[in-house]
Protein backbone atom coordinates (compact mmCIF):
# COMPACT_ATOMS: atom_id res chain seq x y z
CA UNK A 1 0.00 0.00 0.00
CA UNK A 2 1.35 3.84 -0.63
CA UNK A 3 0.17 6.85 0.23
CA UNK A 4 -0.19 10.09 -1.59
CA UNK A 5 -1.38 13.02 -1.47
CA UNK A 6 -4.14 14.88 -3.51
CA UNK A 7 -5.33 18.68 -3.53
CA UNK A 8 -8.51 19.92 -4.90
CA UNK A 9 -7.80 23.54 -6.02
CA UNK A 10 -9.22 26.78 -5.75
CA UNK A 11 -11.00 26.63 -9.09
CA UNK A 12 -12.58 23.30 -8.69
CA UNK A 13 -13.74 23.92 -5.04
CA UNK A 14 -15.51 27.37 -5.93
CA UNK A 15 -16.87 25.41 -8.88
CA UNK A 16 -18.70 22.82 -6.22
CA UNK A 17 -16.83 20.20 -8.10
CA UNK A 18 -15.03 18.65 -5.11
CA UNK A 19 -17.84 16.00 -4.45
CA UNK A 20 -17.48 14.58 -8.15
CA UNK A 21 -13.66 14.65 -8.14
CA UNK A 22 -13.83 12.58 -4.36
CA UNK A 23 -16.61 10.29 -5.81
CA UNK A 24 -14.03 9.84 -8.76
CA UNK A 25 -11.24 9.48 -6.66
CA UNK A 26 -13.77 6.62 -4.77
CA UNK A 27 -14.20 5.07 -7.49
CA UNK A 28 -10.81 4.28 -8.67
CA UNK A 29 -10.62 1.96 -5.34
CA UNK A 30 -8.31 4.71 -3.71
CA UNK A 31 -8.68 4.62 0.41
CA UNK A 32 -9.06 8.40 1.93
CA UNK A 33 -7.29 8.56 4.78
CA UNK A 34 -7.31 11.78 5.90
CA UNK A 35 -9.53 14.87 4.30
CA UNK A 36 -9.83 18.81 4.93
CA UNK A 37 -10.85 22.04 4.08
CA UNK A 38 -8.03 25.18 4.63
CA UNK A 39 -7.46 28.45 2.94
CA UNK A 40 -3.60 28.87 2.78
CA UNK A 41 -1.82 32.21 3.05
CA UNK A 42 0.11 33.67 0.08
CA UNK A 43 3.58 32.15 2.59
CA UNK A 44 2.07 29.03 2.99
CA UNK A 45 1.59 27.98 -0.50
CA UNK A 46 4.72 29.84 -1.26
CA UNK A 47 5.87 27.18 1.06
CA UNK A 48 4.52 24.55 0.09
CA UNK A 49 5.38 25.19 -4.05
CA UNK A 50 9.11 26.17 -2.88
CA UNK A 51 10.85 23.49 -5.51
CA UNK A 52 9.29 25.78 -7.96
CA UNK A 53 10.35 29.18 -6.60
CA UNK A 54 12.78 30.06 -9.82
CA UNK A 55 9.87 29.21 -12.25
CA UNK A 56 8.69 32.14 -14.23
CA UNK A 57 4.80 31.34 -13.22
CA UNK A 58 5.82 31.18 -9.46
CA UNK A 59 4.15 34.40 -8.24
CA UNK A 60 1.09 33.76 -10.21
CA UNK A 61 0.90 30.03 -8.87
CA UNK A 62 1.06 31.39 -4.97
CA UNK A 63 -1.35 33.88 -6.10
CA UNK A 64 -3.94 31.79 -7.77
CA UNK A 65 -3.26 28.35 -4.08
CA UNK A 66 -3.71 31.21 -2.00
CA UNK A 67 -7.26 32.87 -3.92
CA UNK A 68 -9.36 30.85 -2.00
CA UNK A 69 -10.10 27.43 0.25
CA UNK A 70 -8.69 23.97 -1.14
CA UNK A 71 -9.78 20.62 0.03
CA UNK A 72 -6.30 18.33 0.67
CA UNK A 73 -7.01 14.50 0.85
CA UNK A 74 -4.47 11.56 1.78
CA UNK A 75 -5.34 9.08 -0.42
CA UNK A 76 -3.97 5.47 0.19
CA UNK A 77 -3.57 2.06 -2.30
CA UNK A 78 -1.83 0.18 -4.56
CA UNK A 79 0.82 2.39 -6.91
CA UNK A 80 -1.50 5.05 -5.89
CA UNK A 81 1.49 7.69 -5.98
CA UNK A 82 1.32 7.13 -9.82
CA UNK A 83 -2.20 6.05 -9.80
CA UNK A 84 -3.61 9.00 -8.70
CA UNK A 85 -1.42 11.22 -10.98
CA UNK A 86 -3.22 9.27 -14.09
CA UNK A 87 -6.30 10.12 -12.92
CA UNK A 88 -5.27 13.74 -12.83
CA UNK A 89 -3.95 13.95 -16.21
CA UNK A 90 -1.40 16.00 -17.57
CA UNK A 91 -0.47 19.06 -16.44
CA UNK A 92 -2.03 21.20 -19.44
CA UNK A 93 -5.93 20.50 -19.24
CA UNK A 94 -5.10 20.75 -23.39
CA UNK A 95 -2.65 18.20 -22.99
CA UNK A 96 -4.33 16.18 -20.81
CA UNK A 97 -5.73 12.38 -22.42
CA UNK A 98 -9.45 11.79 -22.24
CA UNK A 99 -11.64 10.76 -19.44
CA UNK A 100 -8.48 12.66 -16.67
CA UNK A 101 -9.59 15.47 -14.16
CA UNK A 102 -7.94 18.00 -15.81
CA UNK A 103 -9.12 17.14 -19.32
CA UNK A 104 -12.78 17.10 -17.65
CA UNK A 105 -12.30 20.22 -15.53
CA UNK A 106 -9.28 21.68 -16.13
CA UNK A 107 -9.39 25.33 -17.42
CA UNK A 108 -6.04 25.95 -18.38
CA UNK A 109 -2.25 24.79 -17.30
CA UNK A 110 -2.68 27.14 -13.71
CA UNK A 111 -6.00 26.33 -13.11
CA UNK A 112 -6.21 22.92 -13.34
CA UNK A 113 -8.33 21.59 -10.76
CA UNK A 114 -6.25 19.01 -8.68
CA UNK A 115 -2.89 18.33 -7.23
CA UNK A 116 -0.90 15.01 -6.60
CA UNK A 117 2.91 14.13 -5.31
CA UNK A 118 5.14 13.09 -8.34
CA UNK A 119 7.05 10.82 -6.55
CA UNK A 120 7.37 8.85 -2.42
CA UNK A 121 9.69 11.32 -1.38
CA UNK A 122 7.68 14.46 -1.97
CA UNK A 123 4.46 12.50 -1.26
CA UNK A 124 6.06 11.74 2.95
CA UNK A 125 6.87 15.63 2.64
CA UNK A 126 3.80 16.58 1.06
CA UNK A 127 1.61 14.52 3.77
CA UNK A 128 3.51 15.86 6.26
CA UNK A 129 2.99 19.38 5.60
CA UNK A 130 -0.66 19.13 5.31
CA UNK A 131 -1.74 16.12 7.97
CA UNK A 132 -0.60 15.32 12.06
CA UNK A 133 -0.86 11.85 13.42
CA UNK A 134 -4.37 12.75 15.24
CA UNK A 135 -5.70 13.55 11.85
CA UNK A 136 -5.46 10.64 10.23
CA UNK A 137 -7.93 7.14 9.93
CA UNK A 138 -6.64 4.18 10.84
P1 LIG B 1 2.03 18.76 -11.93
O1 LIG B 1 2.96 17.86 -11.16
O2 LIG B 1 1.36 18.11 -13.10
O3 LIG B 1 1.04 19.48 -11.03
O4 LIG B 1 2.93 19.90 -12.59
P2 LIG B 1 4.21 20.72 -12.07
O5 LIG B 1 4.74 20.18 -10.77
O6 LIG B 1 5.16 20.83 -13.23
O7 LIG B 1 3.62 22.17 -11.82
C1 LIG B 1 2.97 22.49 -10.61
C2 LIG B 1 1.89 23.49 -10.90
O8 LIG B 1 2.47 24.69 -11.43
C3 LIG B 1 0.89 23.05 -11.93
F1 LIG B 1 -0.06 22.24 -11.44
C4 LIG B 1 0.36 24.36 -12.45
C5 LIG B 1 1.55 25.28 -12.34
N1 LIG B 1 2.20 25.51 -13.65
C6 LIG B 1 1.90 26.67 -14.33
O9 LIG B 1 1.11 27.50 -13.86
N2 LIG B 1 2.53 26.90 -15.53
C7 LIG B 1 3.41 26.02 -16.07
O10 LIG B 1 3.92 26.28 -17.18
C8 LIG B 1 3.69 24.82 -15.37
C9 LIG B 1 3.07 24.60 -14.17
Amino acid sequence: MERTLAIIKPDAVKRGLSGEILRQIEAKSFTVRGLKMLHLTRGQAERFYEVHKARPFFDSLCRYMSSGPVIVALLEGERAIERWRELMGATDPAKAAAGTLRKQFGANIEQNVVHGSDGPETAAREISFFFGELELAD
